[in-house]
């Protein structure tokens, strides 16, 4: 096992890392940059270092600066996290290259994935089904119209170089199809300096649902069940649960059998999630594949009795899982809220600031993973997130109960959140009966503010 693992990473996700660590017995050392002085993780860990300046760029998306870090502090092993350098094959060949054990797959899998047409072709290749789309890349805008044709409309174009909705046009007909290929390309080269394109039909109104699984280094592959996210705004999840509302045993069974397929094909290792579209017929389509720890791991946690953190790093260690399929019972239901300092009725435009006071609901299957308290900054330099309040309760019902209850118990002073607007969503008689898609929010979003609007002239 690792004696000492360097976090690169910041906020709630490198707070849980040193959590799963400590527990292991493993040491660890914190990175943080000179916005983060303060910082829980920074406090936290054994040891911190600081890497350099607030931008991500000059700290924790520098790569030298990090493996430096690691270096002087003799570390074994380096943790990603989420977001940052996580899904950088050029970063953990890097690490590797150090003498370190990057703690997630192989650079070359990470590389595979995040082409987001190479990673459809092998869904397909494993058996797994894909939405019907171009045979590979499209090269211009008379491909597409072509290839359209064939498909009919609508479709989505889409970046090979994209995932989480980055680089992604839909075109309902032949006239806008041109223009949304292009803008596509145009983002895509800017964002990626990868013009590469596909094509998919699009869509309506499907459901993202996912399935974590974890494979060791041995060949062995499990998965946790899915996840139901389809609770998003503007491809920025809001609400996890699992199991999904819309899942049935028979839906269950297949995108699991189909997500593990897929992580054995590819020669997986590590934890990961695989992404799917339910469409209303629930055939299940391949999305992408995340090959990192995700946010809203701790609902596959709550629901299966696990900490896929340790497995993630007992997994990168060599060990072998200590468990077969067999072994996963998925019990009760569990659901995660993001709580983020925004301002619902600006936009959702994030508000950092001074959190004068917070406190945090607690109580039976209540789970909150932060790295805030009283008294701390929110930088500007990163995201907004700063709780996620986890329940688990005996079924959906008791679970929606339980989350109410840890909405209303949860205080921020300092800055706005979006606890009175998840309490609205949680409110909500289609969220009640699971009747929830990726456009629910779209759809809603306007009227659930209502309120909150009402609530806002009566405080001043
Ligand atoms: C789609 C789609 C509809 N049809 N592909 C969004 C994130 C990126 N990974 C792919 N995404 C989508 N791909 C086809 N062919 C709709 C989305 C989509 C979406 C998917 C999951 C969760 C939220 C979403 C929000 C907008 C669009």
């Amino acid at each position: 096992m690792f004696q000492r693992i360097l976090i690169a990473n910041r906020g709630e996700i490198a707070v849980r890392i040193i959590r799963a660590c400590y527990e292991m017995g493993i040491e660890t050392v914190a990175v943080y940059s000179t916005a983060d002085e303060k910082a829980l993780h920074a406090q936290m860990a054994d040891t911190a270092i600081c890497i350099g300046g607030g931008p991500p760029k000059e700290s924790y998306l520098n790569a030298q600066a990090i493996l430096t870090a690691a270096s002087i502090s003799q570390c074994d092993a380096v943790h990603p996290g989420f977001g940052f350098l996580a899904e950088s094959a050029e970063f953990a060949e890097m690490t590797n290259a150090c003498g370190f054990t990057f703690i997630g797959p192989s650079p070359d899998v990470i590389r595979l994935m995040g082409d987001k047409a190479a990673a459809r072709q092998q869904a397909k290749l494993a058996g797994v089904p894909v939405i019907p789309g171009s045979e590979g890349i499209v090269g211009s805008p008379g491909e597409a119209q072509q290839q359209a044709e064939r498909l009919g409309f609508p479709v989505m174009v889409k970046a090979a170089a994209g995932g989480g909705g980055r680089g992604m046009r839909a075109a309902a007909d032949k006239d806008s199809l041109t223009a949304a290929f292009q803008a596509a390309r145009a983002e895509a080269k800017a964002a990626f300096g990868d013009e590469r394109i596909y094509l998919e039909k699009l869509l309506l109104d499907p459901r993202h649902i996912e399935i974590q699984l974890a494979a060791d280094r041995h060949g062995k592959i499990v998965h946790f069940g899915e996840r139901d996210c389809s609770l998003q705004r503007r491809n920025q999840k809001l609400l996890e649960e699992a199991p999904s509302p819309f899942a049935d045993a028979a839906l269950r069974e297949r995108i699991g059998a189909d997500a593990v397929r897929l992580a054995n094909l590819v020669g997986y290792e590590g934890v990961g999630t695989v992404e799917f579209l339910v469409d209303r017929e629930r055939r299940h389509f391949f999305m992408e594949m995340n090959t990192r720890i995700q946010v809203e791991h701790p609902v596959s946690e709550e629901t299966t009795g696990t900490d896929l953190i340790r497995i993630q790093i007992a997994c990168a260690a060599n060990q072998p899982l200590g468990l077969t399929q067999n072994d996963i019972e998925i019990r009760g239901h569990a659901i995660e809220c993001r709580i983020n300092a925004e301002d619902p009725l600006k936009q959702f435009r994030p508000g950092p600031g001074l959190i004068s006071f917070v406190h945090f609901p607690g109580g039976p299957g209540v789970r909150v993973d932060s790295a805030i308290f009283s008294g701390y900054r929110i930088p500007s330099e990163y995201d907004s997130l700063i709780a996620k309040l986890i329940v688990h309760g005996k079924d959906r019902p008791d679970a929606i109960r339980k989350m109410r209850r840890a909405l209303m118990e949860c205080h921020v002073s300092g800055v706005k959140t979006n606890i009175d607007f998840m309490l609205a969503v949680l409110r909500e008689p289609d969220f009640a009966d699971g009747n929830i898609d990726i456009g629910w929010m779209a759809r809603n979003g306007e009227r659930l503010l209502l309120p909150l609007i009402e609530e806002e002239k009566a405080d001043v």
